[in-house]
């Protein structure tokens, strides 16, 4: 079925409520904390207080001898079991040819600590209490080592003594550069006019409400392990554990994530704890269960973004963009996490194009660690990096040529498609103009003046800023995606068992955690089955149950996952109108199949979906000669390239330059997302993503000591989490180009508002602030810092 077939079905485009609800909002839902196992004990990390340390030795003996407890292990344990490091699934090759650097990631530090939270010891005892009482046993005799904390002070090389790694001398990972550095630096020996801009893009903690936990489970008669895990994509979890790091046949290790509150790219990751969880339970012979506290979150989880970047953009005396160029220093942190080296990469840089027609565009980016926390994929992944960095610069352009914000965009649009950018990607449709001019409707941008002047009257200042961004979800395929250093593959299953009353059980290998798959899953089921949405259940995040998935990230599930269970669909239909020709003594090729009924074409004989059901499970008048009985059909769909969502996004802010603190007064999002299975979701997936990046805009921000490597904002009391009385209401709009190569025409749409959001709003301040002669800062805008500017400027 085609993509314009299956829009016109119904319940597509339908605003249901979301079927997991009711088990959430009545508590309900079972979260790994939830699962409770029989004699199950209780696990607490012992964590480095220092960024960067040699460790002397560890003595774990009062801890042992401590009440209630179980087990103490620590990286000697973990070498003696000839337990593995945590593996990097995405190779980079530098520049040079060489492969970047890969240093050892042990689940339980060896030799050294590299971060503050950095794991040292696991305790395990039988109650949680006597846990963490023991782990205040384990004596660590360390020697602190000089700490290099920030990107810049590791790409300066400018503290002395801060080798984090052996093989990486001078903290560098890798050089890696995209795009014809030749054409762009004659494109900028030619150009008429050149805009510069130093950004940074501030670095990010994840804050999933339900912190991440694990519980590690052995059962001696089968040799086999279980792990509970609030985790993203359980098929690569298991896969990553058992054949790099333990060593262990995959079929003797089952991963179950049940419900999981909240990920947003964090839960995507093995984690050390997952694997000392399941590694202690059989050396315990218990189940033991872990959960972080919040502070530990903080300081051990995946962190976000974290780039210091100079761009350049040339342009042609009328503003066209001719080239652009980009340098790039990434933060990547003590250890490569698990997707850590392709978000700075192929995430990053391969979106610098935009939505213009930039003929040349070269990016080199440098990978450093540093001692901090891992930094890996979060909300946008690359994809918010670029357009932040993109779209500051194109406002930049406009303000330096005396062009109007959206004037340069529109001269600059990508109008024609499929279309080959100079960064490897090439979009396959979108309409650009049709969404600047939707959000510039939307947010009566022609009121702008006269709302302006309100504020002045107030003594307020007031911004206008814009941002057309595009990014690139559902990576694919999976061959140039191994070209490129994937060391996955990027397809989805979907498996479709239709059981002899016709009610309908499907197993995905995506996963949600928010994102109200078993609504929007079940929709497309329904749709093309023709059965109510009660009658199709949704199924994933166990590898017991569910046929091997790559799990949810890069908003990829709809465009994926929902395209493998279509496949799965089409293979249902094909033999099903095989039963239905035979009972209604039909030939195969005369069989129609629509709102859930199969009909012999120019006849009115008919017969519903359910009874080709039954027939399928009691096959007593049957082709058995021909077809086997059963109707459960399994596919596997690798795409053929990315989706390319799209959007202009406006915002408005008033600044009070009395105090610094700004407001948002009108956000106007207007998105393409092709086909719209549900446009509630939709609609909290775009409020939930703006949130995110208006909050990285105004006041997420994470910081450590320059010097001591110590996590200054571990708190909810020092790092600003948005609340929803930050914002006003959003005014959503929409604008629908299918995707061209899905069988759904939808492209996603759950990281797009975290990814379109910031540079709308700094575009904003600085418009704001222009008057006043400021020219830049960088993110966020915290009433603080927006003074100093304003005070810097009056200087
Ligand atoms: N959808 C739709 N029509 C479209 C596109 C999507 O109806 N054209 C629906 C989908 O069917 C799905 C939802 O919208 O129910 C999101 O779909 P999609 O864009 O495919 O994204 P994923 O389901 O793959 O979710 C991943 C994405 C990412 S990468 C992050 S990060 C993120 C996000 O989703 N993390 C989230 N949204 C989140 N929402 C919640 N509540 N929690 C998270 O951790």
């Amino acid at each position: 079925m085609g993509a314009s077939d299956f829009s016109k079905l119904p319940h597509i485009g339908e605003a249901l409520r979301r079927k997991e609800d009711y088990r959430f909002l009545t508590g309900a839902g079972q979260y790994t904390d939830d699962v409770v196992l029989a004699a199950q004990s209780h696990a607490v990390f012992v964590r480095s207080p220092h960024a960067h340390a040699r460790i002397n030795s560890v003595n774990t003996d009062a801890a042992r001898a401590a009440p209630g407890v179980l087990g103490v292990f620590t990286g000697a344990d973990v070498a003696a079991d000839n337990i593995n490091g945590l593996p990097c699934g995405w190779l980079i090759t530098s520049t040079d040819g060489q492969p970047m650097k890969e240093p050892p990631h042990p689940i339980l530090a060896q030799g050294k600590v590299r971060y503050v939270g950095d794991h040292v010891a696991i305790v395990v005892a039988l109650t949680q209490q006597q846990a963490r009482d023991a782990a205040e046993l384990v004596e660590v005799d360390y020697d602190v080592l000089p700490a290099v904390v920030s990107v810049a002070d590791a790409a300066a090389n400018s503290v002395a003594g801060a080798a984090l790694h052996d093989i990486a001398a001078d903290n560098h990972c890798y050089k890696w550069a995209i795009g014809d550095k030749g054409a762009v630096d004659a494109a900028f020996a030619g150009a008429a006019h050149v805009t510069k801009l130093d950004l940074v893009n501030n670095r990010l903690i994840p804050n999933a409400m339900e912190p991440r936990a694990a519980i590690g489970s052995y059962n001696r008669a089968t040799e086999e392990y279980t792990l509970y895990v609030s985790n993203q994509n359980p098929h690569v979890e298991r896969l990553l554990m058992t054949a790099f790091v333990m060593g262990l046949p995959e079929h003797k290790v089952r991963v179950i994530a049940p419900d999981v509150g909240g990920g947003f790219g964090s839960k995507i990751f093995l984690y050390a704890e997952d694997v000392c969880l399941t590694w202690a339970a059989k050396k315990l012979n218990r189940n033991i269960k872990w959960v972080a506290d919040r502070s530990e979150a903080f300081l051990s989880d995946a962190h976000g973004r974290d780039h210091v970047s100079h761009a350049e953009m040339a342009l042609d005396k009328d503003g066209k963009f001719l080239a652009m160029r980009v340098h790039t220093d990434a933060n990547l942190g003590a250890y490569l996490s698990t997707f850590a080296t392709a978000v700075p990469t192929i995430l990053y840089a391969t979106l610098l194009a935009g939505q213009y027609t930039t003929p040349q565009v070269y990016v080199e980016v440098d990978a450093w660690f540093t001692n901090t926390a891992p930094v890996d994929a979060y909300r946008g992944a690359g994809r918010p990096e670029a357009t932040y960095l993109l779209e500051r610069l194109v406002t930049r352009c406009a303000w330096d040529l005396g062009l109007s914000q959206d004037e340069i965009r529109k001269r600059n649009f990508i109008t024609s498609f499929p279309y080959q950018t100079p960064v490897a990607l090439q979009y396959d449709v979108g309409d650009y103009h049709a969404c600047m001019t939707q959000a510039q409707a939307l947010a009566d941008v022609a009121g702008f003046e006269a709302r302006k002047s309100a504020s002045a009257a107030k003594g307020l200042l007031r911004g206008v800023g814009y941002s057309s961004y595009i990014e690139a979800c559902g990576i694919a395929p999976s061959n140039i995606a191994g070209a490129l250093g994937a060391r996955a593959g990027l397809f989805e299953c979907g498996e479709v068992r239709v059981h002899p009353t016709g009610s309908v059980t499907v197993f995905t290998g995506s996963h949600s955690h928010g994102q109200g798959h078993e609504t929007t899953f079940a929709q497309v089921v329904a749709a093309r089955l023709g059965i109510p949405v009660e009658n199709v259940d949704i199924v994933h995040g166990d590898t017991g149950r569910v046929p091997f998935g790559m799990g949810t990230y890069g908003s990829r599930s709809i465009s994926v996952g929902g395209a493998a269970i279509m496949k799965a669909l089409d293979k249902i239909e094909a033999k099903a109108k095989k039963i239905a020709a035979h009972l209604m003594e039909a030939s195969d090729a005369d069989i129609d199949f629509s709102g859930g009924e199969f009909s012999v074409r120019g006849t009115d004989k008919k017969i519903p979906f359910g009874q080709v059901a039954l027939t399928a499970y009691v096959p007593h008048n049957y082709p058995l000669d021909k077809l086997e009985p059963g109707l459960n059909e399994t596919a596997f769909y690798d795409p053929t390239n990315f989706t390319f969502p799209a959007g202009t996004y406006i915002c408005e802010v008033e600044v009070d330059p009395a105090t610094g603190a700004t407001r948002v007064d009108r956000f106007t999002a207007v998105d393409d997302f092709g086909t719209i299975i549900n446009p509630m979701i939709v609609e909290g997936q775009v409020h939930g993503g703006l949130v995110q990046g208006i909050g990285q805009a105004l006041l997420e921000n994470c910081v450590y000591d320059r010097e001591t490597g110590q996590l200054l904002t571990g708190s909810f009391m020092d790092y600003a989490m948005p609340r929803a009385d930050d914002f006003p209401e959003f005014k959503l709009g929409h604008v629908c180009t299918p995707c061209t190569h899905n069988p759904l025409g939808t492209k996603g749409c759950g990281e797009a508002g975290a990814i379109g959001s910031p540079p709308a709003v700094i575009n904003a301040v600085l418009d704001a602030l222009r008057p006043l002669g400021v020219k830049d800062f960088d993110m966020p805008a915290s009433p603080h810092r927006v003074w100093e500017v304003i005070q810097n400027a009056k200087a």
